[in-house]
C-alpha cells in the first residue's frame, strides 16, 4: 500500500447491529485500496461480537486493531438494564481517552468514522485533533432525517398532530416515534436530542442505503440546511468472514435443513441481535407458525445478550407446541448465519423487526419481509419496506410487546407473504436494484469514489 493512501479509523458502538455495519464499512474501505484503523473496547458485550472481531481479523491481517480501554463501571450512572445502552454510556464517558491513542496513529488519519451514538462526546476529540469527524448511521436515511428533525420538534417548533411533517418525505405517523423518546426526561432523549443539534459539526454522515430503496429520503437530505453532506454507501454487502464455521456440521444445522426444503417454501422468522420475545407472545408466535401451514425456520430468544441463552427450547415455547413444531420446521436458539439463510433458494419469506441491517439484508438477496416493528427505529425502517415494495407491515399490531398478537392473526399474515406473487416480483425488483447500485458504475460506488476523493483533498 502506497505511504498517501487514505488512512480511516473506525469505532463501531456496542452490539451486532452496529458491529456488522462497520465491519463491512471497512471491507469496502480495503477494497478501495484505504488503510483501515479499526478501534474497539477490550471486551464485547456479547460473544457474538467477539467471534465476530476474531473472524474479522483473520480475513484483514492487514487491518490495525487498536484497544480502547473504557474508564472503570460507574454504577452511579447506570440507568438500565440493557447492557448494550450501559456500554454506550461508558464509551461516551470515556471518549476523551481517545485524544492521545488517535493522535498517535501511523500513519496520520486522513478521518474518524465512529458510531450515531457518540456524536456530542467525540466532535472535542476530533477538534482538539484537527480530525476530520464522520459518523457511519446505521439506521435508514430516512430514520436519518427524522433524527436530524428531532431537536425541532423537541423545542416544540411543530404543533401536535398525528402525524410529523417533516420536509420532503412522506410524514411519520407519531405512532412511528422511537417510544423512548416519548418518556419524558429519557436519557435516550437527551442524547438523542443534544446528539441531533451538533450534526452540523459534522464533516459528512454515511449511511448504509441506495437511492433506488430510500429515493425520497435521500433527496431530501440534499436539500435541508443545516446538514453535513450525506453518503449514500449502501447497500454494504454481506462478506465472507461473517461465515460461521462451528455450526456448519452440525445435524440441525439450519443450512443443512434448508437444504432439504423446496424452493421458495420457508419463511424465516428473526428479530435481530438483541430482541427478546415475551414468552407468551413466543408461543403465539409458535401457534401462528403452525396454522399457517407454511415450513418455517424459527430463531428464538429470550434474553437481550447471547452469552445469558441456557433454558431449552421445550421450556421456553412448551413440549407440545414443540413437538408440532417440529413436523413443519426448524426451530434454534443459537446465533444463527443470517446472510447464508437469506440467500437460500428455500427461503420465500422473512418476519422481520426491521432492524436495518435485516432490511438491507433483505433487499439484497430480494426475501419479502413481514414486517413487525419491536422497538426504537423499527417503525421508521418498516415505512421503508412497505414503501418499498421490500415487504408488507401489519400496522395493527403496534410495537413488541404493546399487545399480544394471537397466533390466528401470524398465522394469516404468514400465508399471506409466501401466496402474494405481486410482492414476491417486488422483493425481487428491489435485489436488482441492490445489485445495480454496487455494480461498476453505480450509486454506491460513484458515492464511495466521492468520499474518497474528499478526505484525500483534505490530507
Ligand atoms: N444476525 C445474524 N444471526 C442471528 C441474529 C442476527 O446473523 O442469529 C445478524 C443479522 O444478519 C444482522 C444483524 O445480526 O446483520 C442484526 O442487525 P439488525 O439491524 O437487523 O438488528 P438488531 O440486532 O440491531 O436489532
Ligand atoms: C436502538 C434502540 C432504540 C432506537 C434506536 C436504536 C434508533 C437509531 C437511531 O438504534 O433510533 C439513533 C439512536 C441513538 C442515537 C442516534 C441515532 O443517539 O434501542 O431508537
Amino acid at each position: 500500500m502506497c505511504e498517501h493512501a487514505v488512512h480511516v479509523a473506525l469505532l463501531p458502538n456496542a452490539g451486532m447491529g452496529h458491529l456488522i455495519p462497520f465491519l463491512r464499512l471497512a471491507d469496502l474501505l480495503v477494497r478501495h485500496s484505504c488503510r483501515v484503523t479499526l478501534i474497539t473496547t477490550k471486551s464485547t458485550v456479547s460473544l457474538a461480537e467477539s467471534e465476530l472481531l476474531s473472524r474479522f481479523e483473520s480475513s484483514f491481517p492487514q487491518i490495525n486493531r487498536v484497544d480502547f480501554d473504557l474508564l472503570p463501571f460507574d454504577p452511579t450512572t447506570a440507568n438500565s438494564n440493557d447492557p448494550f445502552w450501559l456500554r454506550w454510556e461508558s464509551v461516551r464517558r470515556s471518549a476523551h481517552l481517545l485524544i492521545p491513542v488517535l493522535s498517535s496513529i501511523s500513519p496520520p488519519l486522513s478521518a474518524f468514522v465512529y458510531g450515531m451514538t457518540l456524536i456530542s462526546p467525540m466532535i472535542p476529540v476530533t477538534e482538539a485533533l484537527c480530525l476530520q469527524s464522520y459518523i457511519l448511521f446505521t439506521s435508514s436515511a430516512r430514520m436519518f432525517s427524522f433524527y436530524s428533525y428531532f431537536p425541532s420538534v423537541a423545542d416544540g417548533a411543530t404543533s401536535a398532530s398525528d402525524v410529523l411533517e417533516i420536509p420532503g418525505i412522506s410524514p411519520v405517523p407519531t405512532t412511528s416515534i422511537p417510544p423512548l423518546l416519548l418518556v419524558p426526561n429519557s436519557l435516550f432523549a437527551k442524547i438523542f436530542t443534544e446528539d441531533g443539534r451538533k450534526l452540523r459539526k459534522l464533516n459528512g454522515v454515511l449511511v448504509n442505503t441506495f437511492e433506488e430503496l430510500e429515493a425520497e429520503s435521500i433527496e431530501a437530505l440534499k436539500l435541508r440546511d443545516g446538514l453535513p453532506p450525506v453518503f449514500a454507501l449502501g447497500p454494504f454487502m454481506p462478506c465472507e468472514f461473517e461465515k460461521l464455521k462451528s455450526n456448519d456440521g452440525d445435524a440441525d444445522s439450519p443450512l443443512k435443513w434448508l437444504n432439504g426444503q423446496p424452493q421458495d417454501s420457508v419463511v424465516y422468522v428473526c428479530f435481530g441481535s438483541r430482541t427478546a420475545m415475551k414468552r407468551e407472545q413466543i408461543r403465539e408466535m409458535g401457534d401462528g407458525l403452525l396454522k399457517s401451514g407454511c415450513r418455517f425456520l424459527w430463531v428464538v430468544k429470550v434474553k437481550i445478550v447471547d452469552s445469558e441463552e441456557e433454558e431449552e427450547l421445550e421450556k421456553v415455547v412448551g413440549e407440545e407446541l414443540m413437538n408440532g413444531l417440529k413436523e413443519k420446521g426448524l426451530v434454534v436458539k443459537t446465533w444463527v448465519d443470517q446472510k447464508a439463510i437469506l440467500d437460500h433458494p428455500s427461503i420465500g419469506g422473512f418476519v422481520s423487526h426491521c432492524g436495518w441491517n435485516s432490511v438491507s439484508e433483505a433487499a439484497w438477496y430480494g426475501v419479502r419481509v413481514l414486517a413487525w416493528p419491536q422497538h426504537g427505529d423499527q417503525k421508521i425502517n418498516a415505512e421503508v419496506v412497505e414503501r418499498s415494495g421490500l415487504g408488507m407491515w401489519q400496522k395493527d399490531w403496534g410495537w413488541g410487546g404493546e399487545q399480544m398478537v394471537k397466533g390466528e392473526e401470524i398465522g394469516k399474515a404468514n400465508k399471506k407473504i409466501m401466496s402474494t406473487e405481486s410482492l414476491k416480483n417486488s422483493a425481487l425488483c428491489v435485489k436488482e436494484a441492490a445489485r445495480k447500485a454496487v455494480s461498476v458504475g453505480g450509486s454506491c460506488e460513484i458515492n464511495f469514489e466521492r468520499l474518497i476523493e474528499e478526505w484525500k483533498d483534505k490530507d
